[in-house]
């Protein structure tokens, strides 16, 4: 099931709910629109065009489906890459640090609607992360675990060599912060905000893609964010 695929349940019933009392939590609440399940929904979608200029662009909401912050000490943390490669490896903040880095200014777009501009990242391009690991040949995806549980979701392998999908350790010029996913975060433009990972912690090369956590409650697995 996906969010899309079920377009007729997003009608002016949809639209009503919103207007009555999810804007509120759609503007600020973490998991965004909610119509009685679970769902975060693609506002471009939902609302009239006179209503969707009205959402606000141009800012940040932190997101998290817990309510808290994970802890963040870069001294203590470790990526762990494992699966299905020749060598599970354990990466310091330091040795992520030490891999050739990457840089892009790049869009960000969730899926309820607000997006931000010209957002600079630095970070590692996965081909540079995965070289360290190897991928056995029956590898074709790679599964996200977030120090926030129970997120995760996951890109293919050709999703992953995106040129401006990276594993993120900077945003303008600083150190991820907490509240974006320190130390590290999945960044791919191209898709939708909920495939970017925050408090990124272990990647696991799998057989094939899985459903994430949005993608558990509606969302396509394959989050192209739309022209
Ligand atoms: N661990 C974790 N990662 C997450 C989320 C989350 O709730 N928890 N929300 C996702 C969604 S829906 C969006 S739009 C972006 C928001 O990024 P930001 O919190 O840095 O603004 O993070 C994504 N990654
Ligand atoms: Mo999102």
């Amino acid at each position: 099931m996906s969010g899309t695929d079920e377009a007729p349940v997003y009608g002016r019933r949809t639209f009503l709910a919103v207007v009555a009392g999810g804007v509120s939590a759609l503007w600020w609440g973490p998991a965004a629109v909610r119509v009685g399940q679970d769902l975060l929904l693609p506002v471009a979608q939902v609302l009239p065009p006179g209503v969707r200029e009205l959402l606000p662009v141009g800012g940040w909401r932190i997101y998290t489906i817990s309510g808290s912050l994970p802890p963040v000490d870069r001294t203590t943390w470790r990526l762990r890459i494992d699966g299905l490669v020749e060598q599970p490896i354990d990466l310091s903040y330091a040795d992520l640090l030490r891999l050739p880095r990457a840089e892009q200014v790049s869009t960000f777009h969730c899926v309820t609607g607000w997006s931000v501009q010209h957002v600079h990242w630095a970070g590692v391009r996965f081909a540079d992360l995965l070289a360290l690991a190897r991928p056995l040949p029956t590898a074709h995806a790679l599964r996200f675990e977030s120090a926030e549980q129970p997120y995760v979701d996951s890109l293919t392998l050709a999703q992953a060599a995106l040129p401006d999908a990276m594993l993120a350790y900077g945003m303008n010029g600083k150190p991820l912060t907490r509240p974006h996913g320190a130390p590290a975060r999945v960044v791919i433009p191209d898709m939708y905000g909920y495939k970017n990972v925050k408090w990124v912690r272990r990647i696991e090369l799998v057989s094939e893609p899985l459903d994430g956590y949005w993608e558990q409650r509606g969302y396509d697995r394959d989050a192209w964010v739309r022209a």
